[in-house]
């Protein structure tokens, strides 16, 4: 199926300088970058996005963390693109990553861990309508 995910470069990502290492990465899997913004969200924004993780001892944290500075996002469009960009990203946990994978490369931390993937088709298409409402029209129809 083709699908259409959202990718974050979150705000380590950008700050060590791997948003075109990153970019490369999903474009050499076959993925296209059918949207694409550099934004500095605010916290407010920030709750929303991760809503489902409020009642986590880390969502503060991870709320802090991923308003902290810019960050670039994305809608990759290809064949199973929801687990393709979360097999390239790697386990959540750097340190549980797979080698080759982008987490496994550049990420730091649990929470610094460099990279979102939405988790399924259906939080897909709520990410992309948060994060590209401009494009809600031709993207989503
Ligand atoms: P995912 O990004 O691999 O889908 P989720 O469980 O959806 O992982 O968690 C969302 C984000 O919350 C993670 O990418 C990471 O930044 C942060 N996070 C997840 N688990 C922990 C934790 O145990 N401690 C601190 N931060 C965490
Ligand atoms: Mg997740």
């Amino acid at each position: 199926m083709v699908e259409k995910t959202l990718s974050l470069v979150k705000p380590d990502g950008v700050a060590g300088n791997h948003i075109g290492e990153i970019l490369n990465l999903y474009e050499k899997e076959g993925l296209k970058i059918v949207a694409l913004k550099m934004i500095k969200i605010n916290k407010e924004f920030a709750r929303q996005h991760y809503i489902d993780l409020k009642d986590k001892p880390f969502y503060q944290e991870l709320v802090d963390f991923i308003s902290s500075g810019p960050l670039v996002a994305m809608i990759l469009e290809g064949e199973d693109a929801v687990n393709t960009v979360r097999r390239v990203n790697g386990a959540t946990d750097p340190k549980e990553a797979a080698e080759g994978t982008i987490r496994n490369k550049y990420a730091k931390g649990k929470t610094d861990n460099t990279v979102h993937g939405s988790d399924s088709v259906e939080h897909a298409k709520r990410e992309i309508s948060m994060w590209f409402p401009e494009y809600l029209d031709s993207y989503l129809s």
